[in-house]
């Protein structure tokens, strides 16, 4: 195993651990015929040329990286609705089996890019052969809307190495704002949506005990 590996391994763990909890808890919802706040989670460790980008951009030392680089491990949590994020947050705070360290609220007050989410640092501990290792994960929740915006935005700024063009950038705003739109209207017709759910999963039910 080299030096990386080696470093990375905990937080490896930690994202397939919470992987498993999260869905956990949208399995719940599921089975209990409720609307689940969770569309679906994703996570990764940060690839090692993403981790050398960010240390070198935000001058972190090796040393430090551990403590500075709070996103070596990221799990993100897709959900349909903006109300879902409360939702999904508070169900967080309850936990037991972590301890929150840090939040930001990117949605109440978004990035200059337009980018939208809520981030939570999170103390994880990971029981390893050489004892327990707590280690900081980054939690992102995040609607299905904003998670498109972002994943588009992302692709582009790794496509631009960061210098994305003015033009495309004043369109990336307007659809942001379009996407903020979508959430709303989403919203508002949540009502709808959630009714037509409770009847899929009713019939869904009947069919399988037919
Ligand atoms: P990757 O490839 O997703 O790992 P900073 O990097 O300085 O902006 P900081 O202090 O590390 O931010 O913490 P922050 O802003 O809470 O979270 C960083 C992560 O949030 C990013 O990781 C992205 O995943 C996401 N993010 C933050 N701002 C934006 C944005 O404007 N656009 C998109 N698409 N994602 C964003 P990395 O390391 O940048 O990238």
């Amino acid at each position: 195993m080299n030096s990386w590996d080696e470093l990375l391994s905990p937080y490896k763990q930690a994202v397939e651990e919470l992987k498993v909890k999260l869905k956990g808890i949208r399995e719940q919802y599921q089975k209990s015929s409720r609307h689940t706040p969770i569309e679906f989670v994703t996570g990764r460790v940060k690839p090692v040329s993403s981790i050398l980008n960010k240390a070198a951009r935000k001058k972190i030392s090796f040393d430090c990286l551990e403590q500075d680089m709070q996103d070596l491990a990221g799990v993100r949590i897709v959900t349909q609705f903006v109300e879902d994020i409360e939702t999904v947050v508070d169900l967080i705070k309850k936990r037991t089996d972590f301890e929150i360290l840090e939040e930001r609220d990117y949605i109440l007050e978004q990035k200059p890019s337009g980018y939208r989410s809520y981030h939570l640092i999170i103390c994880y501990p990971v029981q390893t052969i050489h004892g327990e290792k707590k280690i900081q994960v980054e939690l992102q929740v995040r609607t299905l809307s904003m998670n498109f915006w972002a994943t588009i935005e992302h692709s582009l700024r790794y496509k631009y190495s960061g210098e994305i063009p003015e033009e495309i950038s004043s369109r990336l705003m307007r659809a942001s704002e379009a996407a903020f739109k979508l959430d709303e209207e989403m919203s508002i017709i949540r009502d709808e949506v959630r009714e037509a759910q409770r009847l899929l999963m009713a019939k869904h039910q009947q069919q399988n005990i037919q």
